[in-house]
């Protein structure tokens, strides 16, 4: 794969051949972790929230085969509401240009082609890891796998409780990806701030991660580093609230026999069914304060 296979918007190219502060969001989160409109309505607000704090948010996507690095906004709509439209991890990118199928990626895929554009700043909503009971199905998302393998910057909520938590955090660690919790010493649970394990590391300013990746990237060990953001006080769901509608979740997707790659989509669909809409605010609030965060750790990672 060159560079030249990538399609970069002229606003983006224009930043990274200027050094300007780009951050990339990923896509799977539009085609498969909310529902249409407010897939579509919170792409827009968070690539708002990246300019807003002066940086160049570039959405990443396989369109008709075509590798995107920053979407128009034609290209998110058709994108929110494609139902047919395929769900990416790295692996999956190669057969998804040869068929020129439309994708949407996930952390793994965006990461890869991040660092292919020499992205170093990237914002989702929570990453893949260790589903409940992966000692019988071996379900662990190649977000960690990916995480171990290319040095970019992946700033999160933390992660569901929809998985193995305290599994998650011991792949990640022995993928050597440092986990730093953002003005909170617990590792927070996405819809919840609180996971009730505790994160490897705090910092608490954005100056303060810039330089801990920055350091991180040149010691050389080529991994990526995960930020942990707590979703905003505000919108935060108590931990006994969600926790029951993800065990009914997880059993319903037992009941049906949903594995593998869509588990995750399944599950994050229940849950928004299952919690009346307060998941789904809480999900939209969580990608916008990550993508200020992530937005403020590229301005201070430009500036030097
Ligand atoms: N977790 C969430 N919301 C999401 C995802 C995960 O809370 O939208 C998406 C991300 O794109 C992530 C992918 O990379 O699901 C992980 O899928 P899997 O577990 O199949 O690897």
């Amino acid at each position: 794969m060159t560079p030249d296979m990538l399609s970069l918007t002229p606003e983006v190219a224009d930043a990274l051949a200027k050094g300007a502060p780009v951050v990339a969001l990923e896509s799977t989160i539009i085609t498969h972790g909310m529902p249409y409109p407010a897939n579509l309505e919170t792409a827009l607000a968070v690539e708002g929230e990246i300019r807003a704090r002066g940086a160049i948010p570039a959405t990443i996507a396989v369109v008709k085969g075509e590798i995107k690095i920053g979407l128009t906004e034609a290209e998110l709509d058709a994108l929110a509401q494609d139902t047919d439209c395929v769900k990416a991890s790295g692996r999956d990118l190669a057969v998804a240009m040869v068929r020129k199928a439309s994708a949407g990626t996930t952390v793994s895929a965006t990461m890869r082609l991040a660092a292919l554009a020499g992205i170093r700043v990237f914002a989702t909503g929570g990453v893949g890891g260790v589903h409940r009971g992966a000692e019988h199905s071996w379900d662990v998302s190649a977000d960690l796998t990916e995480l171990g393998a290319t040095p970019v910057t992946v700033v999160c909520a933390g992660v569901k409780s929809i998985l193995d938590i305290p599994k998650t955090l011991e792949v990640l660690e022995t993928n050597r990806v440092p986990v730093i919790a953002y003005g909170t010493d617990a590792f927070p649970a996405f819809f919840a701030r609180e996971s009730g394990y505790p994160a490897d590391h705090r910092l608490d300013s954005a100056t303060d991660l810039a330089a801990a990746i920055d350091a991180h990237d040149s010691l050389g060990t080529g991994t990526g580093v995960l930020i942990a953001n707590p979703v905003p006080e505000e919108d935060a769901l108590a931990p006994a609230e969600i926790d029951g509608i993800i065990d009914e979740a997880i059993a319903a997707a037992d009941a049906q026999g949903v594995t593998r790659k869509e588990l995750t989509p399944f599950l994050l669909a229940r849950i928004v069914e299952k919690s009346e809409g307060r998941s789904l605010k809480a999900n939209i609030s969580l990608v916008r304060n990550n993508a200020r965060l992530a937005a403020d750790i590229a301005v201070a990672m430009s500036a030097k």
